[in-house]
Parts: C-alpha cells; sequence; structure tokens
C-alpha cells in the first residue's frame, strides 16, 4: 500500500476568513496549576512514547477483538454495537495508525477493511455514531491511502443512511436499517441533526453526487430555523413536528457538535450560509450560557426561551469548545475555557465526566477515556506556541498511563474518585485520545489546517476541492 501521508499536512492558520472574535468575557484570575513544562521537555521523546501506546492499545485489539468492533480489554474479548461487526475500531483508528507513522499496523487495518467490511446487513444502526465514525474514518482513510475501495465502501454506506433524511421537516431519524432502509427514533437532537454536513458534504464532493451534501444542509437548516428569540437551540426535538420536546439549553451532549459543525462547515465547504448560523450561534452561547463562576469561566445550562439558568453543570464532552473557539479565532476565551477544564481534571487528577461548577464538586465520576479535554489543548498548544500545554499534555499521558493503562489495552474508568476500572476501550480512544495527544508533542509539521478540518471523531478531511 502506497501510504501518502507524506504529502498530507495539516496547517492551523486557515485560509478562510475567520469569523470576528465575539466580546471576551471579564477577565477573572484563573486557578490553574499547570506544572511547567520547561525548556527541558523533550517533545520528540514525548511523541515516541505515545506513538508506543498507540500501538500497544492497537495491538490489544488486533490479539484479542479482530474482526470486531470494541476491545474489551480487561476480559479480553470483543465487543459488537450490533448482531454483526462494523469493524468500528479499525475505520476509526486507520488514520491514527497512518498519522503516527504505524505503517504495519496500518496496512493491516485498512486490509481488514477492505476485506471485510460490508454494508448489506439487517441491522438498525444509529445514524450520528455511524457517520462520524465509519463514514468519517473511511473519507480520511481513503484521502491518506488513496484506496479506491474505501470511497466506495463510504458510498455505499452513504447511500443506505439516505433515507434518515426522509422526515417531514428534512431532519433526520436517529435509526436507520441498513438493509432495508426503514427509519425509527423521532425524537433528536441537535448534535444528531446538526453533526453530518462535513461527512456527507466530503462525500458530495467526492463522488459528485449533490445529494449527500444537500440532504445534510437542508436537516441542519431547518434546525437553526427552529432555534428561540434567543438564538439558543434546545436539547431534544422532534424531527417529524419539528417541534421541542426539551427546551434545556447547553453546549455539552446532545448538542455540542451542532456548533461545532457550523463553523468546521464553512471552514471545509465556505458555505456562506453555515458562517452566519455559527456567527449567531456563538454570539448566543457567548451571552447566554457563559458565567463566571468559582473564578473562571463555564457555560452551564439555561432555558432556551427565557434564558434562565436551569443548571451550574459542566462536563468532559464540553471539554471540546477551547477548539472551537480557537478555530474561530477567539483564543483568549479559549485559553479560560480550557483552564477551567484543567482544573475539572484535576479535582481528582483525572477527569470526571460531570461537576457542579458552583461547588466544584463532582457529580458523574466515570472516566470513559474522553478526548475533548487533549484536543482542546492541542489546538492551543498550536495557536500560542505555549508551553504550559505541553505541561498539560503530559499530565494527560501520565495520568492515563497510571490509571486506565492495562496489560492489554487501555480501558475506562468506572469512577475517578476509587479509579475503579471499567473494561472497554473505546474506537475514539484511538481515533482522537491519543491522535490529540500525539499532535501536541509532535511538529506542527504533522498537520495542515489551512486545508484540512477534523470530524468531531478526529478524523481530517482535507478540501481538495
Ligand atoms: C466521540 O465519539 C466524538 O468526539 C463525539 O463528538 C462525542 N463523543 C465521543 C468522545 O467523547
Amino acid at each position: 500500500m502506497k501510504l501518502l501521508f507524506s504529502g498530507f499536512v495539516v496547517l492551523l492558520a486557515c485560509s478562510q476568513p475567520r469569523p470576528t472574535a465575539s466580546t471576551a468575557a471579564p477577565v477573572a484570575p484563573a486557578q490553574v496549576r499547570v506544572p511547567a513544562a520547561g525548556p527541558g521537555m523533550d517533545r520528540e521523546a514525548m511523541a515516541r512514547r505515545v506513538r508506543e501506546e498507540t500501538r500497544a492499545a492497537w495491538n490489544a485489539y488486533a490479539k484479542y477483538a479482530w474482526g470486531h468492533d470494541e476491545l474489551r480489554p480487561l476480559s479480553h474479548a470483543p465487543r459488537d454495537w450490533y448482531r454483526e461487526s462494523l469493524l468500528i475500531t479499525p475505520v476509526d483508528a486507520l488514520d491514527t495508525l497512518v498519522m503516527l507513522g504505524l505503517t504495519d499496523e496500518a496496512v493491516a487495518a485498512r486490509a481488514l477493511i477492505v476485506e471485510k467490511l460490508a454494508f448489506d446487513k439487517d441491522i438498525e444502526v444509529k445514524n450520528f455514531e455511524i457517520v462520524i465514525r465509519v463514514l468519517g474514518g473511511l473519507l480520511s482513510g481513503f484521502q491518506l491511502t488513496g484506496d479506491p475501495h474505501l470511497l466506495a465502501l463510504a458510498d455505499d454506506l452513504g447511500t443506505r443512511l439516505l433515507p434518515v433524511f426522509g422526515s417531514p421537516t428534512g431532519m433526520p431519524y436517529m435509526f436507520v436499517n441498513l438493509k432495508t432502509g426503514k427509519v425509527s427514533g423521532a425524537k433528536s437532537n441537535p448534535a444528531e441533526i446538526g453533526t453530518l454536513i462535513l461527512e456527507f458534504g466530503t462525500l458530495s464532493k467526492l463522488t459528485g453526487k449533490p445529494v449527500y451534501f444537500d440532504k445534510a444542509k437542508r436537516a441542519v437548516t431547518e434546525l437553526y430555523a427552529r432555534r428561540s428569540k434567543l438564538g439558543l437551540v434546545g436539547e431534544e426535538i422532534d424531527v417529524e413536528t419539528g417541534q421541542w420536546l426539551s427546551p434545556t439549553s447547553h453546549i455539552g451532549g446532545g448538542i455540542d457538535s451542532y456548533y461545532e459543525y457550523l463553523l468546521k462547515g464553512w471552514l471545509l465547504f465556505g458555505d456562506e450560509d453555515l458562517a452566519r448560523m455559527w456567527r449567531d450561534g456563538v454570539a448566543a452561547i457567548n451571552e447566554h450560557l457563559a458565567q463566571e463562576a468559582s473564578g473562571g469561566l463555564w457555560y452551564g445550562e439555561v432555558d432556551m426561551t427565557t434564558g434562565k439558568v436551569t443548571a451550574t453543570a459542566f462536563g468532559s464532552l464540553q471539554a471540546f469548545l477551547p477548539a472551537v473557539f480557537v478555530l474561530g479565532g477567539d483564543v483568549e476565551r479559549a485559553r479560560r475555557l480550557e483552564d477551567s477544564c484543567f482544573r475539572m481534571w484535576q479535582l481528582r487528577g483525572i477527569e470526571p465526566e460531570a461537576i457542579d461548577y458552583s461547588t466544584m464538586t463532582i457529580t458523574q465520576d466515570g472516566y470513559p477515556l474522553r478526548p475533548e479535554i487533549i484536543e482542546s489543548a492541542w489546538y492551543l498548544r498550536r495557536a500560542t506556541q505555549d508551553p504550559q500545554y505541553l505541561a498539560m499534555g503530559k499530565a494527560f499521558f501520565d495520568a492515563l498511563v497510571t490509571h486506565a493503562r492495562t496489560p492489554d489495552g487501555y480501558t475506562v474508568l468506572k469512577s475517578v474518585e476509587t479509579m475503579a476500572q471499567g473494561d472497554l476501550m473505546p474506537s475514539y480512544f484511538l481515533a482522537e485520545s491519543l491522535k490529540y495527544l500525539y499532535f501536541i508533542f509532535a511538529p506542527d509539521t504533522v498537520v495542515d489546517l489551512d486545508h484540512v478540518v477534523f470530524n468531531t471523531e478526529a478524523h481530517p478531511l482535507r478540501r481538495t476541492w
């Protein structure tokens, strides 16, 4: 296999015009204790260590779960999401293996995918997860390796997913049977409706079939049209009636990547409608969700209609936002929010799933190996070259090795209070957490953000159009 990675450089400065930085929140003293990185940190050695941990995690999957969706590292057993495997870990991991220079492993992953992956299966899949992990992974895999089988698989998958858009509003149903096209799940949310345009849009550009982009764009446009007078979206919506089922607005799970894709859709496709939606959206969350509390900047929960605060909850998923702020040009806000995220990490030395930031207490104590805080540290390290983000990266790496490493791969933590280990290595750990950790230490030349946008599962999509 000829790997095309050498020509695949991802740059941070975007050639697209930038949104204007939104009004900065008042500056409060951040109480963040980041261990000094100092000139002594050997970045090359750290990058090598992350690469070797990635190799070991992949090898554990290959040994105990080959051909299946995910690895259970403690029981040495595979886990499949549905009756039949969709090779979710190999597809999610392929571009990480390529970009980290794990060439033999990348060759094996690609061969497995090309030989075994097929979508003519009588299984009802979750559209959002399959799009961000499998469709995204096939598209980036194609662009990095040049293997046309991967694009053919992506095109076949895209066609099988299209029935989701058949609701009266054009907003997608949550589930679709890959063989029959039968859809279900009319109760959906902004993330599942608005996190499709990067993958479907790229598929349109690479296949010359506009239908994918058009359906995904209509879906997000219909969602945006239902924003409240404050410019906010709620947490749950019926895609058949277009009525909101929950008015709770926040930037966490179920909403998060809706905002991410407005900005990134603009950057990848130059789409001015998405640019306008992004500017409106980010202005609304900065005005109504941002809160100064406990000496830092946070984004809480409010009623989308009244703006009344309903909870002071923040968590690991919200930690995607500093990365998006950097891409949107608001580096100062990104810095302040990443400080808050790191304070959350430091409560127990590894990240809890959720906290109440008014009391700085943990409300959900699991750590499912999430990548978002690592992703944001990478964007900030690139944008600022501030060594504190190298130090943060080392803190993340050391905690992962200490608490989440097993003899055969990495595993989720049931609790950051007890550090009790669960038994799953989610595919996004290889797709995202390890990739972004590597990027923190690797030279900036490994990524050319002038031409590449990462989807929400860290799959790099290269603008070749
Ligand atoms: C990933 O699948 C994606 O990053 C998604 O946007 C959110 N959840 C996980 C990681 O936490």
